[in-house]
């Protein structure tokens, strides 16, 4: 095949820019809902080798290129086109921004000569989608287009990642002599004054698009330096730790920013010996089970340390705005973003970079000075606190209505996923269980959609997560209420052979609220849903339904959901369940 640098540019039209700057920088899969708008680029990007995943919802193409970015570190395409399109994603594409996560968003737009002038689908997109992304590139040549694929790689990456938006009008996607012969039409052969300046006016139009398009200059791909703290902090927190009685470390999703350094984190980690709590994309980092690594009593925990490292964790609402962590201890942030580090509690030390590769140097360092296990006893305390709150959990799992309970159904599966399972968890209360009883296997196998508490990431989530680890099992933990935003997606994955297994927590209601809601005012209204048979309607797509009315069906019915998903079938197991106390009393605002 002759390479593309030497293609006479006229035959590489816009579309064929855009895929091939996509291909240089190692996209293998778009997800996208076609639109007219973006029809060259979808195909471009075929002819490229590039899987091109079509979704029913373009929420779910924007979840599925987060859940990429995040499982690999390497920022997800998704493509959608103009107008609807594009309003369709905007609360996908805020929960990448919160979750700083680097989506890149291909947006059709209407052609250039059009906009503002009453074109199909033609809204002034930027005031939109502007405060969402990190950057919105408008293009209005064609040449532009490869280059901005660039950029968009390089700013979604760097220093605190997150979304970016390319806008690419319709007509710099088609071959030149195409939207030439377009703009003719369009123009007429009128002879009046009008006629002939508006011809003048689009030829000139269409010059500057084309204009500086004849070479096509193979794309670009920059690599991005992650940023490092200063080596004063380092020495600084390493003192800190030295003097530290009851040092406690919190990680959360932004130290495994790198997705590829998460082993070497996690060896880090267990070599700084300090106990630490994971949060977010954290969990899992070190393992199953793993004696440095604490799951219940956190606010205790932080009430006692006398030397908090935040490890890419902002204080924001999940430790009570900074609360949690008592005056006196010397508190560490390490992160990304200077703004974050500082929010709500002025840290002592604040180590503005990577806060996985601090922990990285960390380790290096202190185990150079030969720190190690000096907390031998706080960990012990810390551990038999732990055990007692397991053995509560135990005893609550102990089913006392007709239907399921939910913690013995999680212990369930506890047992049943397998070492490679990636958790997607999408819902309330049901999830929240989850996410005490279940214990992620391996770093970067829990996705859930971060601060901005986004209900219906699931579909999108499990998407991506099972096309970046085809040979993982995926499991959707959804709330009944959750998975109806992204039910229709059981076609996508019936499509395009994706075996996700949904296990869904059939409570009929949205609990979450309704606990709260009727014990403050009275009133359930709104909050109640029916025992549906979500089981069917996935079974209605060509996925196979499974229903689990009682606890004594649930052991052999998700074996067979795991050998029915080994076997290439998307699964939905729809879980009667009972309600229970365990999440009383817990409210976030
Ligand atoms: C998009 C969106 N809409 C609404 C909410 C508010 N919300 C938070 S939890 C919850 C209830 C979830 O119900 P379900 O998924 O059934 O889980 P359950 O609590 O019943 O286990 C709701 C509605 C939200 N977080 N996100
Ligand atoms: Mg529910």
């Amino acid at each position: 095949m002759q390479p593309e640098s030497t293609i006479p540019s006229p035959t590489l039209h816009g579309g064929d820019r855009v895929a091939t700057a996509l291909k240089a920088h190692g996209v293998r899969t778009i997800f996208t809902l076609c639109g007219g708008h973006i029809s060259p680029i979808l195909t471009a990007s075929k002819a490229r080798g590039i899987r091109i995943v079509d979704v029913r919802d373009e929420a779910t193409a924007v979840f599925a290129a987060d859940a990429t970015a995040r499982l690999s570190g390497v920022p997800g395409v998704a493509a959608v086109t103009a107008g609807p399109g594009i309003t369709n994603t905007i609360t996908a594409l805020k929960n990448a921004q919160l979750a700083q996560s680097p989506v890149i968003l291909i947006g059709g737009a209407a052609p250039t000569a059009l906009q503002g002038r009453g074109a199909l689908q033609d809204i002034d997109q930027r005031p939109l989608v502007s405060p969402h992304v990190k950057l919105f590139r408008k293009i209005l040549r064609v040449r532009d287009l490869g280059p901005a694929v660039d950029e968009a790689f390089t700013v979604a990456s760097t220093g605190v990642p997150g979304p970016v938006f390319i806008e690419c009008p319709v007509d710099l996607l088609y071959d030149e002599a195409t939207i030439r012969q377009w703009y003719a039409d369009a123009a007429g052969k009128g002879t009046s004054i009008a006629d002939r300046l508006l011809r003048f006016y689009l030829n000139r139009h269409v010059a500057k698009m084309f204009s500086g398009s004849k070479q096509f200059a193979a794309p670009e791909v920059h690599a991005v330096t992650p940023p490092r703290a200063a080596e004063s902090s380092l020495r600084a927190v390493l003192t800190a730790l030295d003097n530290a009685e009851r040092p406690l470390l919190v990680i959360g999703s932004q130290a495994l920013t790198l997705a590829g350094e998460a082993a070497s984190i996690a060896a880090a980690v267990a070599r700084l010996g300090i106990p630490v709590y994971l949060s977010g994309m954290a969990r899992g980092l070190l393992g199953r089970d793993h004696p440095l690594q604490m799951r219940h009593q956190r606010r205790q925990a932080l009430r006692e340390a006398d030397c908090v490292v935040l490890a890419g964790v902002p204080c924001d609402f999940r430790l009570d705005y900074g609360r949690h962590v008592r005056r006196s201890a010397k508190l560490i942030a390490a992160n990304r973003s200077e703004k974050e580090a500082r929010m709500n509690r002025r840290p002592d030390i604040a180590a503005i970079g990577d806060a996985g590769l601090f922990l990285e140097s960390l380790a290096v360092e202190s185990v150079a000075e030969g720190s190690g296990t000096r907390w031998t006893q706080w960990i012990e305390q810390l551990r038999a606190r732990d055990a007692i709150r397991e053995t509560e959990i135990d005893q609550q799992a102990t089913p006392t209505g007709t239907y399921v309970n939910p913690i013995a159904f999680f212990r369930a599966l506890e047992h049943e996923a397998g070492d490679n399972a990636v958790l997607v968890a999408d819902g309330g209360d049901f999830v929240a269980t989850a996410s005490y009883v279940m214990h992620p296997r391996a770093p970067l196998s829990w996705l859930d959609p971060g601060v901005f508490g986004t209900l219906g990431v699931g579909a999108g989530f499990a998407l991506g997560a099972a096309v970046c680890r085809p040979d993982s099992e995926v499991w959707i933990i959804f709330g009944d209420g959750a998975c109806g935003y992204g039910l229709a997606e059981f076609d996508t994955f019936v499509r395009h052979g994706i075996p996700v297994i949904a296990v869904v927590g059939n409570d009929a209601g949205w609990t979450q609220i309704a606990r709260e809601q009727v014990k403050m005012l009275h009133d359930d209204v709104a909050t109640v849903l029916a025992r549906t048979a979500y089981h069917e309607v996935a079974a209605g797509f060509g996925a196979e339904g499974i229903l689990i009315q009682n606890m004594a069906e649930v052991p052999a019915a998700l074996a067979r959901a795991r050998a029915l998903a080994m076997a290439g079938k998307p699964v939905l197991v729809n879980v009667w369940l009972d309600k229970t106390e365990f999440r009383e009393g817990s409210i976030s605002m």
